[in-house]
């Protein structure tokens, strides 16, 4: 694989040496008794780091994100979302399915937000007894599904005044919510005020191999952790996870900079080959999303590249996402130019192929 340019998700980050061996030196004990050092180092880094009481370690960012909705709603109670969140479209209905909690959409605008009229249009009369009762609100910072945009913590704040003003909480699918940080250049804490619990992902830029953090109250936190064990997500000697974790917020937040750089790098490029549009007003964390406009087919140009070792993910109808992270340098942001260069002065060539791994 070491002469393949990857660039399907940040999720296919390999650890950095400080983590192999973090993971070889750890101090480890039995997480279920609540006896791994290395778990709870993390676990109370991490809750200092996003300001919050407390924090859990849990497998992924869809079990963070399932158990952060069920820690807030029971059964029969409904959760407000945009329609273009992961939670929504990305987590096989979780919440719904093993929760008993309806989803409630509301349209996505491009940045990220779902509209503030909107979200007090959707929640319910809990004097309604035809109504399920709103609980929470869902928010995604960046926002994969609109292209890794960064979502402003202003308009974040007012989510949860009109949430709490209606007795709903929020919660922060925050998988990337470090990358935002990093492209607004404040501390993560000035987003994640805004939010009653938030779910990060250890395991996308920052380069863990696994885990993702929920935070909040502890009272949340302790149901959560209740939770987890329900899926099966309690772990033993879950430190040898944990200890790539420490290093990932540590060490690996700031250089997510580098990875910003090179997407913007990428985009410019790729907007100045013919039959390729990218929207550079979107192209603000580590995620490029580039338009097909001369009507080739995106199944086979997506395959072409993969045959020229370039592995990039389909986006909507027309589009195609490349993500940039740890493993990509300015060498592979070339090759990747060089190779769409190439392929997009040459004719279509007819037909049609599916798109794998479809983001949306
Ligand atoms: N996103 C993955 C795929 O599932 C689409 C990716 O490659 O982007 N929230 C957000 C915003 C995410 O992007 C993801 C993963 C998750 C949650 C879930 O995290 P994991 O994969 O750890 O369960």
């Amino acid at each position: 694989m070491s002469n393949v340019i990857d660039l399907r998700s940040d999720t296919v980050t390999l650890p950095s040496p400080a983590m192999r061996q973090a993971i070889f030196d750890a101090a480890l004990g039995d997480d279920v008794y609540g006896d791994d050092p290395t778990v709870n180092a993390l676990e109370k880094l991490a809750a200092a780091k996003v300001g919050k009481e407390a924090a859990l370690l849990v497998t992924s960012g869809t079990m963070g994100n399932f158990c952060a909705v069920l820690a807030h709603c029971g059964r029969g109670d409904e959760v407000i979302v945009g329609d273009k969140c992961h939670i929504y479209n990305h987590e096989a209905g979780g919440a719904s399915v093993l929760g008993g909690v309806a989803y409630h959409t509301v349209v996505n605008t491009d940045t990220g937000e779902l509209p503030l009229a909107a979200i007090a249009g959707a929640i319910r009369d809990r004097e309604n007894l035809h109504a399920a009762m709103t609980r929470l609100v869902c928010l995604e910072n960046t926002h994969g599904g609109c292209g890794g945009v960064v979502v402003a913590p202003s308009y974040m704040a007012e989510v949860k005044k009109l949430a709490h003003a209606n007795d709903l909480k929020v919660h922060l699918d925050g998988a990337r919510v470090f990358n935002a940080s990093v492209a607004l250049g404040v501390d993560i804490k000035e987003i994640t005020q805004h939010v009653d619990s938030v779910q990060f992902c250890m395991s996308k830029g920052l380069s863990a191999p696994i885990g993702s953090i929920l935070a909040g109250d502890a009272d949340v936190i302790r149901k959560a952790r209740r939770l987890r064990k329900m899926l099966g997500g309690g772990m033993r000697q879950a430190g040898i996870i944990a200890a790539a974790g420490i290093v990932a917020i540590t060490e690996m937040v700031d250089r997510l900079a580098e990875d910003h750089v090179n997407a913007r790098i990428l985009a410019a490029g790729l907007n100045t080959i013919p039959g390729i549009t990218v929207d550079m007003h979107k192209v603000q964390t580590d995620m490029v999303i580039l338009t097909i406009t001369d009507g080739r087919d995106l199944g086979t140009l997506i395959n072409q590249l993969k045959a020229h070792g370039i592995l990039v993910g389909g986006f909507g109808a027309n589009s195609i996402r490349a993500v940039t992270h740890y493993g990509i340098d300015s060498n592979h942001i070339e090759a990747t130019l060089e190779t769409f260069r190439t392929l997009m002065s040459q004719p279509a060539s007819g037909g049609s192929q599916a798109v794998e791994g479809a983001y949306r």
